[in-house]
C-alpha cells in the first residue's frame, strides 16, 4: 500500500521566491509550524532561504497536539537556542508571549514581521489575531491566500502575510502522510481511502484507544481495512445495496481527526527526529 504525495505548483515556486525578494524589507520571520508535526511541517530550505535574518518559530494549532508532547518539543528548541511559541490562534491563545518575545528580539518602534509556513497552518488567522480585525481571509482548507500582502495592527507591528509553500519533493514518504493528514495538501490530488488507512495505521501504533474510544469498536483489531469497515458500520455508511461506503468512512475519520475529534494527538515526538 503505496502512497507518492507530491504538490509543487508553479504559484508556491512563485512566492518562495518573493519570499526571497520581500526578506530584506522585515525584521524577522515567524516560521509557522504546525504543533501535530513540527518536523514533516519544516520546509528543509528555510534556514538556506532565511540566511542570517531573526526568526522565531511558531508551533500554531498547539490546541489539537498532545500537550505532554508540546512540553517536550518547547524543552527540544529551548536546548538547541531556538526561539519558539506555542500558539492557539483561532481563539489567541499565546499570541501576548509572540508579542512580548519579538519586541524583546527587535528594539524597533514599527517592527516589520514576514509570516511563513505550509498551506492551511494558521498564518491568516494569527495576522487576525494580531491585527484584531479580520483584515485576511482564512479557511479551513490549503490555499486560501493567493498572494503577499501587508497588514497592519495598531501596536506598532507591520505583518506580511504569505501563501503556503511546500517543497518540490518530500525526502520521506512520512513527511507528505503526515502533511496530507493535517490537511496541508490539496484534497483533490489524493486517494483518500489509502490517506484514511495510513491514518489508522498511524494512530493505532500511537494508541489504539483514539479509534476504539471515538467509534465505539468492541473487538480490537488489528488490520486497518477491517477497521475502516466497522467504522462505515458503526456510522451507517451504506451505498445501494447495503454495500459499504468506505470512501465516506475515510472521509469521516480523516475529518475527526483534523478537528481533533479523535484528541489530542501528536504525530511526531522530538526523539523521532
Ligand atoms: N484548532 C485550531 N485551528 C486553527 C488554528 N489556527 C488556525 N486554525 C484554523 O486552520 C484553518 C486554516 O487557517 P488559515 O489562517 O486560513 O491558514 P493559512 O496558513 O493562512 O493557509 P493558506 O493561506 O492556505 O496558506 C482555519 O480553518 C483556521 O480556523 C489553531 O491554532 N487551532
Ligand atoms: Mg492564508
Amino acid at each position: 500500500m503505496n502512497i507518492n504525495i507530491n504538490w509543487y505548483p508553479g504559484h508556491m515556486k512563485k512566492t518562495t521566491e518573493s519570499i526571497k525578494t520581500n526578506l530584506k524589507l522585515v525584521d524577522i520571520v515567524y516560521e509557522l509550524l504546525d504543533a501535530r508535526i513540527p518536523y514533516s511541517s519544516q520546509n528543509p530550505s528555510i534556514n538556506t532561504i532565511l540566511g542570517q535574518k531573526k526568526k522565531i518559530v511558531v508551533l500554531n494549532k498547539s490546541d489539537l497536539a498532545d500537550p505532554y508532547t508540546n512540553n517536550r518539543w518547547k524543552k527540544y528548541y529551548n536546548e538547541n537556542g531556538i526561539d519558539c511559541v506555542f500558539l492557539n490562534s483561532s481563539i489567541g491563545d499565546g499570541i501576548d508571549e509572540l508579542i512580548d518575545l519579538t519586541k524583546k528580539t527587535i528594539d524597533k518602534k514599527i517592527i516589520k514581521v514576514m509570516i511563513v509556513g505550509i498551506p492551511n497552518v494558521g498564518k491568516s488567522t494569527l495576522i487576525n489575531r494580531i491585527a484584531n480585525r479580520k483584515s485576511t481571509k482564512t479557511g479551513n482548507k490549503p490555499g486560501i491566500t493567493k498572494s503577499i500582502q501587508w497588514i497592519n495592527s495598531n501596536d506598532g507591528i507591520y505583518l506580511l502575510d504569505t501563501p503556503g509553500v511546500l517543497w518540490p519533493k518530500f525526502e520521506e514518504e512520512n513527511v507528505g502522510l503526515n502533511l496530507a493528514f493535517v490537511g496541508s495538501i490539496k484534497d483533490e490530488i489524493l486517494d483518500t481511502l489509502t490517506l484514511s488507512l495510513k491514518l489508522i495505521e498511524k494512530l493505532n501504533s500511537i494508541n489504539k484507544m483514539f479509534l476504539i474510544n471515538r467509534y465505539s469498536l468492541n473487538n480490537y483489531i488489528e488490520e486497518p481495512d477491517v477497521i475502516l469497515e466497522n467504522i462505515a458500520l458503526k456510522r451507517g455508511c451504506l451505498l445501494k445495496g447495503s454495500i459499504l461506503d468506505l470512501d465516506k468512512a475515510a472521509n469521516i475519520i480523516i475529518d475527526d481527526f483534523r478537528k481533533g475529534l479523535l484528541g489530542r494527538i501528536s504525530l511526531e515526538s522530538p526523539k523521532e527526529v
